[in-house]
């Protein structure tokens, strides 16, 4: 599914530039416009879902190739030693783009329990 006024949409099909470190027929990856680490990288399925909340266990597989894109990221970028997977899941949790997106963030100390 594509969204025409989604954002993550558009970066996946190419249509808005961003700066992609991964792609596969189902997978992007690319750098954050506002970083929060040396290392932020966003993944993202390209067909579009809301949220982690929005997952039916027909994505099972889909959730599990992105957390092993994830790592092969970490470990292309060189940071596969110490970095943080997160998704904000929902306005409350902090999410502000509405197609399902994890937080690949590395390169300085994270703090727990986190802000
Ligand atoms: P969240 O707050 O969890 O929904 O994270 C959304 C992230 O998306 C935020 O860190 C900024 C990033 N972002 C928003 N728009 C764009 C864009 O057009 N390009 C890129 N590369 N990142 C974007």
């Amino acid at each position: 599914m594509y969204l025409m006024d989604c954002i993550f949409c558009k970066i996946a099909a190419g249509e808005i530039n961003a700066r992609k470190v991964y792609e596969d027929g189902e997978i992007t990856a690319f750098w954050d416009l506002n970083p929060q680490a040396p290392t932020h990288i966003l993944i993202i399925p390209n067909k579009h879902m809301e949220s982690l909340s929005a997952a039916g266990k027909e994505h099972a597989e889909l959730l599990g190739k992105i957390q092993l894109a994830a790592a092969e990221i970490a470990k292309n970028l060189k940071v596969e030693d110490a970095f943080r997977l997160v998704t904000n899941n929902g306005r409350k949790a902090g999410q502000s783009v509405n197609h399902l997106h994890y937080h690949l963030l590395a390169g300085r100390r994270f703090n727990w329990p986190p802000g």
